[in-house]
């Protein structure tokens, strides 16, 4: 079934977990806009052929009777409700809805700069060390040099690295505009607002790289604000975050 939707609606492949319900509600939706689509179509064509410029026509001045068309029209929008209701509503209590807490939840934090994505990495120690506007001359990320539980933590610029079957949680900030994080192998998009945090979250399942790609347009250099996503084995993951902690480039 997967595959026929998949043909009929190409979408990337999918890489994460919560991916799977979202791409259900895609196909539902599609699927009702299609059957609209052609309803509308046809009875467009039919009203054309059927009121088309005639010799005498009377114009007939009564009510149009109870047809069958009010009852097409509680049917979409019953089914409307089921989308919503049914499908968008708790898609999101289960996916989106609190944050996801415990030991197999891997924070990320990326700072969204024009025109780049800054990721930082707890390192081994698995604790963030303060940071602060006032360190950003020094680093991109604004890192207090001074706060020892920085020593290993990790910054890179435009890739980030994640274990395999890992529920991460990325915390999202901006240091200008506008930016919204969007990784479509994982359904994820999320706005980044300047002077407030957001959150987001999934759980990759699939080994491989996937594109990060800003999602709102915030200047003339937004095509280029591109990152990589590397979904590693765990062993591997732990080897690079030995092989690059305290790394600050
Ligand atoms: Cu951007």
């Amino acid at each position: 079934m997967d595959d026929i939707l998949q043909k009929l609606l190409p979408m990337q492949p999918l890489a994460s977990v919560e991916g799977k319900d979202n791409d259900t509600l895609m196909y539902l939706i599609h699927g009702l806009v299609l059957i609209l689509f052609v309803g509308w179509a046809i009875y467009y064509i039919v009203v054309l052929i059927k009121f088309r410029q005639k010799k005498n026509v009377k114009v007939v001045h009564s009510h149009t009777p109870h047809l069958i068309s009010s009852y097409v029209e509680w049917v979409v929008v019953v089914i409307e409700f089921l989308l919503l209701f049914a499908f968008s509503i708790p898609f999101w209590a289960v996916h989106q809805a609190g944050m996801p807490e415990g030991k197999n939840v891997l924070e990320v934090r990326v700072v969204a700069q024009q025109f780049a994505w800054n990721v930082r990495y707890a390192g081994p120690s698995g604790k963030f060390g303060r940071s602060s506007a006032r360190f950003l001359d020094d680093n991109p990320m604004g890192l207090d040099p001074h706060d020892p539980d920085n020593k290993d933590n990790i910054t890179t610029m435009n890739q980030i690295y994640l274990p395999i079957n890992k529920t991460v949680l990325i915390t999202l900030t901006s240091k200008d505009v506008i930016h919204s994080f969007g990784l479509p192998a994982m359904r994820v998009k999320q706005d980044i607002i300047p002077g407030m945090t957001t959150h987001v979250w999934f759980t990759p399942n699939k080994l491989g790289q996937y594109e990060i790609a800003c999602s709102q347009l915030c200047g003339v250099g937004h095509y280029r604000m591109r990152g990589i996503v590397y979904v590693v084995s765990q062993g591997d993951f732990d080897q690079w975050i030995q092989q690059n902690k305290g790394i600050h480039d």
